[in-house]
């Protein structure tokens, strides 16, 4: 049988210029309030991203690096930007692919999340390759012990981190903050640390209640708590991108000087060879490959 990988990631644009598109695509055709459109052009502007994109290039490094890992090929797939989901499972096919492994980038499992990726996948197979699909991996060994490897021995609080998304979807049943608070559990033991908490991160303006609490509201209950240093620990993001630069390293980081609280974060995993290899780990066991000693 004949494999490949579509590895997918959120996607960010390459140029100033190709944030109101991106943007569009993420609202799916809805409306956009023009201030809100050009409050996140100034916030690409100042992450630089006219050098270009960090997240398509994390992305790239992390393909490149997972496919010399496995020996097979690997395709990108971004979400909401070049090259789509859907051209990477054509490139699959034409390479002659008979099992794809969809892998995404974000390890725990929300329909708002990981459920879109599946879709475009699938829908972009058509039944033409057998899909093996990774779900989830919130839990996985490699992963989390790679995280306490980065908060192990730490005297802050470690507040972990994960994107927010509309509180209705505890109501509908979906697990995705069940598996946040499952990883920082396991993080937490793996690193052996008691003092900790979760926060979501990264709201978006969409006139409906987000999940909660915000970090920016947890540092101040924190830093009212009497905690003086934070180390954050994003559980659900794995690269540096828009979310992480801007939302933890730009604005929390302006809250906790307001506040007189000290604040770090753990470098996230990226490209680095480790997480590759977790990654690889995931591939070779939806394909039923025996893992490499
Ligand atoms: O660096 C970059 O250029 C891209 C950073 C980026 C990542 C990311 C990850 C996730 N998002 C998730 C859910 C939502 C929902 C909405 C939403 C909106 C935005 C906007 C930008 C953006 N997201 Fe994102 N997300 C990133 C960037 N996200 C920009 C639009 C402006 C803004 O709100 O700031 C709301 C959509 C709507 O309006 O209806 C929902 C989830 C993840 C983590 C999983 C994943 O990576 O796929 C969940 C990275």
């Amino acid at each position: 049988m004949s494999d490949a990988v579509v590895l997918m990631a959120y996607g960010s644009p390459e140029r100033l210029a190709d944030v109101p598109a991106y943007y569009a695509d993420i609202r799916g055709g809805r409306p956009i309030r023009p201030e809100l459109l050009a409050d996140l052009v100034e916030r690409y502007r100042r992450l630089g991203i006219e050098d270009g994109s960090p997240l398509n290039a994390i992305t790239e490094a992390a393909r490149a690096a997972l496919e010399q890992e496995l020996g097979f090929p690997v395709y990108t797939g971004m979400r909401h930007w070049t090259p789509r989901i859907a051209e990477a499972a054509e490139r699959a096919l034409a390479g002659g692919a008979e099992r794809v492994v969809g892998l995404v980038l974000a390890p725990h499992y929300s329909g708002m999340s990981i459920g879109r990726y599946r879709g475009l996948l699938e829908d972009a197979l058509g039944g033409r390759a057998e899909l093996h699909f990774v779900e989830r991996w919130g839990e996985e060994p490699g992963f989390v012990e790679l995280l306490a490897d980065r908060v192990r021995g730490t005297d802050a609080h470690v507040v972990f981190t994960a994107h927010s998304l509309p509180a209705r979807i505890v109501d509908e049943g979906d697990p995705y903050r069940d598996e946040l608070l499952e990883t920082s559990r396991l993080v937490a033991e793996g690193a052996g640390i008691d003092d900790w908490s979760f926060s979501f991160q990264s709201e978006s303006p969409t006139g409906e209640p987000w999940l909660g609490p915000d970090i920016l509201d947890h540092l101040a209950d924190l830093r009212a708590r009497g905690v003086e240093s934070v180390l954050l620990c994003p559980v659900g993001f794995v690269a540096d991108h828009l979310e992480i630069k801007w939302d933890l390293d730009t604005e929390a980081r302006e809250r906790a000087e307001e506040l007189g609280l000290e604040l770090a974060r753990i470098e996230l995993p990226n490209a680095d060879t480790a997480f590759v290899r977790v990654l690889a780990g995931l591939v070779r066991r939806a394909l039923a490959l025996p893992s490499r000693v």
